[in-house]
């Protein structure tokens, strides 16, 4: 496939970057529990001259002529959606997970209404009223958190919405590591007449093959990203329930208002395409077999860390994805941790956790998954090694601690890196990460770039 031929004779200054992207992503580990490697198929749709086209409106509802192949493949996305997640409506259009929540605020909600939203530096998203993000400054946002032992509190979101009768209830995070009880959370959604709306971007891929519990029959709205477990191109999508159009039979065409004309422009049709491809690989029955692979490899490198002593928040997982507390390397130790992984070849990144000591900034835990190194085909032998691996450059950065004088930080960060670079332990455990991804090729046609 010379996918790159055109571009390396016609620019050759962003061919290079391209080049040496490739190369990182070839002989490092992409822990990061949020990314994942597509298909060439779904390369080829990206890359498409899908492109080109203008199509603002919805399948035979345009603005613009010559949108007949659009409409095509824009429908063949929207029922691959609603066949993979059992709903009978389904928007592919927003960009991306963001703009897709955004949509449902615009939705259902007015500014200054009630909502409510699982708590950032508790593993929730931005999107669900954080303060520094446009959701928690026009609606008043109620945060819900998770308890002592990072388990959701049910028995707080109860009170919390009994108290407040938010309009919009969010269940769904990019740093939890237990399945999401959507049951519990419609009990109460529905006790207090607020829409449930599940935010599974981090697990969809898990839900369309049955590892992890489905959302359709609890809320009312299911938002997602495409490129997650998904496996898909960088993109969004909401879906509208049956329990959803019970509620408001019209609430699909308010959601499909909110997107277009409410808050974007034309969809990006090559997206569009890549996520009707991704949405085609999902439903087969390999998909399956790599969604449980993901959660099995997850469970495998938890147990690999546990028993070389690293503390997990919930002691495991159910899902795709780990969370390591390093409170007992010190607060903030996330920021030494990332940095020195990253110079081990091992992509991961540092994260809040559960009751964080200090900041979202200098956090005290370190978020990683497994969707990407599933893709390239390994499995728990692989995960047991690499838990060894991250352990022992965990344990070179102990002598490291944050200063407590803020001035100072940056100084010493520095300093922490260059003693990293030259740390042999971690470019020993370098070398050992770079000869297995040789084993485990990603896109090896692109061997045309070197
Ligand atoms: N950036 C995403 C994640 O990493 O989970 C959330 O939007």
């Amino acid at each position: 496939m010379d996918r790159m031929q055109d571009i390396e004779s016609s620019d050759r200054e962003v061919a290079e970057i391209i080049k040496k992207e490739h190369n990182r992503t070839e002989e490092g580990l992409e822990m990061i529990p949020s990314e994942n490697f597509v298909s060439k198929a779904v390369l080829q749709a990206m890359g498409s001259i899908l492109t080109n086209k203008y199509s603002e409106g919805y399948p035979r509802k345009r603005y613009y002529g010559g949108n007949q192949f659009i409409d095509e493949v824009e429908t063949i996305a929207i029922e691959r959606a609603k066949k993979a997640f059992g709903v009978p409506h389904a928007n592919v259009q927003p960009y991306s997970g963001s703009p897709a929540n955004l949509a449902v605020y615009a939705a259902l909600c007015r500014p200054g209404d009630v909502i409510m939203g699982h708590n950032l530096p508790d593993g929730g998203h931005l999107t669900h009223g954080w303060k520094a993000n446009f959701t928690g400054q026009v609606y008043k946002s109620v945060p819900y958190h998770v308890k002592a032992d990072g388990y959701l509190d049910l028995e707080e979101i109860r009170s919390l919405a009994e108290e407040h009768k938010p309009v919009l209830m969010w269940v769904g995070a990019t740093a939890y590591v237990r399945e999401f009880p959507f049951e519990e959370f419609a009990k109460i959604a529905d006790d207090v007449g607020a829409y449930l709306a599940a935010d599974i971007a981090h697990i969809s891929g898990l839900v369309i093959a049955g590892v992890h519990k489905s959302p359709a029959k609890y809320a009312h709205i299911i938002t997602t990203t495409t490129h997650k477990t998904m496996r898909g191109p960088r993109g969004g999508m909401i879906m509208v329930t049956q329990k959803g159009l019970d509620k408001d039979p019209e609430l699909a065409t308010k959601i499909d208002r909110a997107i277009f004309p409410g808050l974007q422009g034309g969809p990006h049709d090559h997206t569009t395409a890549g996520i009707a491809v991704a949405l085609h690989e999902a439903l087969q029955p390999d998909f399956k077999e790599y969604a449980a692979q993901v959660v099995k490899n997850a469970k495998a490198l938890a147990a690999s860390l546990m028993k070389e002593g690293i503390k997990l928040v919930t002691d495991g997982t159910d899902n795709h994805m780990l969370l390591i507390d390093l409170t007992p390397f010190g607060k903030g130790h996330g920021v030494f941790v990332q940095e020195a992984l990253d110079e081990a070849n091992i992509t991961t990144n540092k994260n809040t956790i559960p009751a964080e000591p200090l900041s979202p900034f200098y956090p005290s835990g370190l978020r990683l998954g497994t969707p990407a190194l599933t893709t390239r085909g390994m499995k728990e032998p692989e995960m047991e090694q690499i838990g060894k691996w991250i352990a022992t450059v965990i344990r070179e950065t102990k002598a490291y601690a944050l200063p407590a004088s803020k001035p100072e930080i940056p100084g010493y960060l520095k300093a922490f890196k260059e003693g990293i670079k030259g740390n042999k332990t971690v470019h020993d455990v370098r070398a050992q990460v770079v000869a297995l991804c040789k084993k485990f090729p990603l896109y090896p046609e692109f061997d045309i770039l070197h």
